[in-house]
């Protein structure tokens, strides 16, 4: 039986969907309308077990055994199959998330597939390190590197992307000769178990990809982390859980990357083509209802065009349409949950106590009884707070952005670099000077000018400060995902 004909989510462990000894259950609920979309099997700590030695068996069986170009190869055939089984992926993403059609069939599941493709031509074109040394009899010695793979590698994923985030690191993790265990989120099961499927497809041997369902604390997340035969771990979520993941992983001197919050600003100039900044703002600040870890939550504007700024933003903030995710004109979906819901409205309320100006928004809208135990809410910008405000320090993670005028450069730096993040930064600027002079200066691991979210996938992800530790993507992933030698060879 196919695990996507079941209203069941299932753990997928040694190539094999099974529901796990505990027979325990936890429901997933659509954010459109509250009603249930599946009910996910939780995985045990025996069932995470049972994954975590399958996929070490695995790692010596045939994974292993095949050439690198036969592995790539399968590693593109998965590419491919998410491609041909792209409607299964959208239904699937679209009802955990609730996220619009607009943006899960241009960038959630076009992105999953991508990464297979891309990582399958990065591992197998990849090239060593060579050194010729000289040494004291002149005869030198050639030194040069090669690659293992770690061995199991536990991925645990957050739900704002949920097929893009995982396959981000399931891809280059498969690429590289490792073996995976990964652990969705709760909140969205559904495309990393079709992803079981997938595998068994286009014939990855059984205990390479395991997939185990549950939550972070007692639950499979820290059940994984916690697991000796687990070599290393790549996270993405919470700066909160990736500090408690990465004290598990100490036990062990056990790698980990990190991909965590940020709390991103965005610099608009009086030079900048405002057209282009406003339409680029709203896009920043409201892609995915906000649940990007990108997105910009602050939004520094020279003086001289903040009103103007101000009133053109939430012109086209409120010609964003609400809707469910079929629709093809919807360009704002719910939230992921009315727990998410609760807290973002939480920090909604601490921005008036705090004196901000609600521009527009600030709180759930009217979408009639059909949608009333959804997870909606409205997009949401403020000015007057103080930079001290919760609103303007805390990452909030929802459609909501700050606005805040400067006066200098050295101010827009100043405040944009004035956080415990350092994810992403935004700079609009006609001025090039000023976009060479201003970009080295952010303190993040990514500066976009004139766009946000554009991304070759073979440049570094990630980021700086509390937003972090490593980089994926490309090589940097291919650094991650193996084990290098130096062979030093005298001649
Ligand atoms: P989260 O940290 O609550 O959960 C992420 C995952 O970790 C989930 O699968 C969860 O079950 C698991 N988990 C929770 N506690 C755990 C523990 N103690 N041990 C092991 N696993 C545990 O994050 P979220 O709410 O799912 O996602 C939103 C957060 O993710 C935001 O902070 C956002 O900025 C961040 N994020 C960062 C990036 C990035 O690339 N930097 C990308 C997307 C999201
Ligand atoms: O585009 C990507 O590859 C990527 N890692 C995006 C992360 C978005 C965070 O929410």
């Amino acid at each position: 039986m196919l695990q996507s004909a079941l209203k069941t989510t299932q753990n997928f462990i040694a190539g094999e969907f099974c529901s796990g000894s505990s027979q325990k259950f936890f429901d997933n609920l659509s954010p459109v309308d509250g009603s249930l979309v599946s009910r996910v099997a939780e995985a045990s700590e025996a069932d995470v077990d049972r994954a975590v030695r399958a996929a070490h068996k695995a790692l010596t069986g045939t994974w292993n055994t095949i050439s690198l170009g036969e592995r790539c190869d399968l590693i593109r055939d998965v590419a491919n199959e998410i491609g041909r089984r792209f409607e299964d992926f959208l239904a699937a993403e679209m009802a955990d998330t609730g996220k619009p059609h607009s943006l899960a069939s241009v960038i959630d599941i076009p992105r999953g597939a991508a990464n297979f493709r891309i990582f399958s031509d990065i591992v197998r074109y990849a090239s060593e390190h060579v050194y010729h040394q000289e040494t004291a009899d002149g005869l030198g010695a050639l030194n040069y590197t090669v690659r293992k793979p770690k061995g199991v590698i536990g991925v645990i994923s957050p739900w704002n992307l949920p097929l893009l985030l995982m396959t981000w690191k399931v891809a280059p993790a498969l690429a590289c000769g490792n073996t995976v265990v990964a652990k969705p989120s709760e909140e969205t099961p559904s495309t990393t178990a079709l992803l079981g499927e997938v595998m068994n497809t286009v014939g990855i041997p059984a205990g390479v990809f395991n997939v185990v369902h549950g939550f972070g604390p007692g639950s499979a997340g820290e059940f994984l982390t916690k697991h000796p035969l687990v070599n290393a771990i790549t996270f993405t979520g919470e700066t909160r859980t990736g500090e408690a993941i990465m004290k598990v992983a100490a036990t062990g001197v056990r790698d980990i990357s990190s991909e965590l919050g940020g709390k991103n600003a965005s610099l608009v100039f009086a030079d900048c083509d405002l057209d282009k900044a406003v339409a680029g703002t709203v896009r920043s600040a409201f892609t995915n209802t906000g649940q990007v870890c990108l997105c910009t939550e602050r939004v520094y504007v020279e003086r001289p065009i903040f009103d103007e700024f101000v009133g053109r933003l939430k012109a086209a903030t409120e010609k964003l349409r609400f809707g469910p995710p079929g629709e093809k004109d919807t360009d704002l979906g719910p939230l992921i949950s009315r727990k998410h819901r609760d807290k973002v409205l939480s920090y909604y309320r601490a921005a008036v106590e705090d004196g901000a100006t609600v521009v527009t928004g600030g709180g759930v809208p009217e979408l009639g009884d059909t949608f009333g135990e959804g997870a909606w809410i409205q997009p949401t910008i403020w000015t007057g707070l103080r930079e001290d405000s919760r609103v303007v320090r805390e990452e909030i993670f929802g459609p909501c952005c700050h606005i805040q005028p400067f006066d200098t450069e050295e101010d827009a730096v100043r405040m944009a670099n004035d956080t415990q993040y350092g994810l992403a930064a935004v700079i609009w600027t006609e001025n090039l000077g000023r976009a060479h002079r201003l970009a080295p200066k952010m303190e993040t691991g990514i500066v976009w000018v004139n766009t946000w979210n554009l991304r070759d996938l073979r440049t570094p992800f990630g980021g700086a400060k509390q937003s972090g530790i490593g980089r994926e993507g490309g090589l940097h992933s291919i650094e991650f995902y193996t084990e290098t030698t130096n062979i030093c060879i005298k001649n």
